[in-house]
């Protein structure tokens, strides 16, 4: 077995990749890709046709996109090294953390994405975030988050047990709540910080997060944030 990450460590979602790894108990080879290289036609051909990073080897086998490499690991793997459960076996169990894995990908990602990309990535290359995006955005976070606070009321998890489907939302959210303004979105409800401090509190993230250094990402980004502001 020999399973090959191809990536950005500081991506969000190379971060997701490697914690779900560490959560199923797999180790790997990580190779770091440059922004030049995920579009090379080397790369483009047989890592990612889009451009984009993480592409994932095992054994000869590669796949792209971060959700469907974690669910071909879950499938492949899970159980065999780690008695972590992403993905139940239970059917209808599977089903609810696949409806919580819709709701991540279409209600939380999309509009945090968009939001940190203006907020973030604009700033880092010296440029004012465009405002009608991050306020667009900043709506649509609030909206899920409260209906996230209300699902939440009680539970330690989305469905209740740990799953890929909390899982997914921690990297990106730890660069909302570290690297920006916007921390309060979250830090000001009770049942999605209780949440996120399960999640915060979990030894693989931790894991992941002295591994890549994700604490030079904190302090460097607020105050070069500060600095273009
Ligand atoms: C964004 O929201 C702020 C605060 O609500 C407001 O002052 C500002 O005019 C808005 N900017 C845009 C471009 O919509
Ligand atoms: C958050 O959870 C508490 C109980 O844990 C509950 O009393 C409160 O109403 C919840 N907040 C919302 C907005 O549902
Ligand atoms: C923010 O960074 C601190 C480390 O300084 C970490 O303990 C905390 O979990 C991070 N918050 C989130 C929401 O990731
Ligand atoms: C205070 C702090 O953590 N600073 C770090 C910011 O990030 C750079 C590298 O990206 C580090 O070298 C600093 O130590």
């Amino acid at each position: 077995m020999a399973i090959t990450v191809f990536g950005r460590s500081v991506s969000a979602f190379n971060l997701i990749l490697f914690y779900v790894l560490k959560e199923l108990g797999l180790s790997y080879e990580f190779v770091q890709t440059t922004p030049e290289e995920v579009n090379s036609p080397d790369y483009l051909a047989t890592k990612h046709p889009f451009g984009r990073t993480p592409s994932l080897n095992d054994d000869g086998f590669q796949i792209y996109e971060t959700r469907a490499i974690a669910r071909y690991l879950i499938n492949k793997y899970q159980g065999t090294k780690s008695s972590t459960v992403l993905i139940p076996s239970d059917v209808q169990k599977a089903a609810l953390v696949e409806q919580f894995i819709s709701v991540e990908t279409s209600y939380y990602t999309q509009p945090l994405y968009k939001m940190l990309t203006q907020l973030i990535l604009v700033k880092k290359q010296g440029n004012e975030p465009d405002l009608k995006i991050v306020n667009e955005t900043r709506e649509e976070i609030v909206k899920t988050l409260d209906v996230y606070e209300k699902l939440l009321e009680g539970k330690d998890y989305l469905t209740g047990e740990f799953s890929l489907a909390d899982l997914l939302h921690v990297p990106l959210t730890f660069y909302a709540i570290n690297s920006t303004d916007e921390g309060d979105l979250w830090n000001k409800r009770p049942n999605v910080s209780r949440w996120l401090k399960n999640l915060n509190e979990r030894e693989c993230w931790k894991n992941v997060f002295t591994e890549y250094k994700l604490s030079e990402y904190i302090q460097y980004n607020i105050s070069i944030l500060k600095k273009n502001s």
